[in-house]
């Protein structure tokens, strides 16, 4: 699950979160590989309407972020977003914050569909979105892997995300590089792979 890669969140944008953009190669590499082992990987877009609720002109603490349809709203340029991803808009309705991607979306349903034991969360913003999408996939009683070199912050508190870690960890996540995750799944997809395929790869 691919969390608010967004310009906005990105380095020039408008809520732009401290080296945000130093995400993207490295959830490149586990989308690429999640995709060569053909697990589905869900991409989480902040899609708020110009008058959301969230924002200051509405009492709201954010700067408007996000707008639908507008250069911030889309991915960061280098993500790498797969032909036929599964997109999930988040926070769309004028009067109601959604951090969670779950929140008053079907991507809860459509984990349920596929299956979907066990989910690697990154992205943007550890302090909201993604904590709270990991709260949500660990209440459905998923096993919820958060990849700890893949997220960064907003930090209106200095220590924001720390604890956001530490709640979501005390909950049941488990934080762990991209690079393990990677092995993780490679060990766990090898045993699925076809016959020829394992040995064209030794
Ligand atoms: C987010 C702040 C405001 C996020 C969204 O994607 O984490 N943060 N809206
Ligand atoms: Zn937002």
């Amino acid at each position: 699950m691919v969390v608010d890669v967004q310009n906005d969140f990105c380095l020039g944008g408008a809520l732009a979160v401290k080296d945000g953009d130093r995400v993207v190669s490295k959830l490149n590499r586990i989308i690429e590989a999640f995709t060569k082992a053909g697990l589905p990987v869900f991409f989480t877009r902040d899609w708020h309407p110009p008058n959301h609720i969230s924002f200051k002109s509405r009492g709201g603490i954010w700067p408007s972020h996000c707008v639908q349809n507008t250069t911030g709203a889309q991915f960061h340029p280098d993500l790498l977003v797969p032909r036929g991803a599964a997109i999930v808009n988040k926070g769309d309705k004028p009067d109601l914050e959604a951090y969670s991607g779950f929140q008053g979306t079907d991507l809860g349903d459509r984990l349920r569909q596929l299956n979907v034991g066990e989910i690697f969360l990154g992205g943007l913003t550890t302090d909201y979105c993604v904590r709270e999408s990991a709260v949500d996939a660990l209440a459905m009683g998923m096993k919820v892997n958060v990849l700890k070199d893949c997220i960064r912050g907003v930090n209106l508190r200095p220590n924001d995300s720390e604890r956001a870690l530490d709640e979501v960890a005390a909950k049941g996540a488990r934080l762990l590089y991209s690079e393990d995750a990677m092995k993780a799944v490679a060990e766990r997809t090898r045993d699925l792979r076809p016959k020829t395929i394992r040995s064209r790869v030794k």
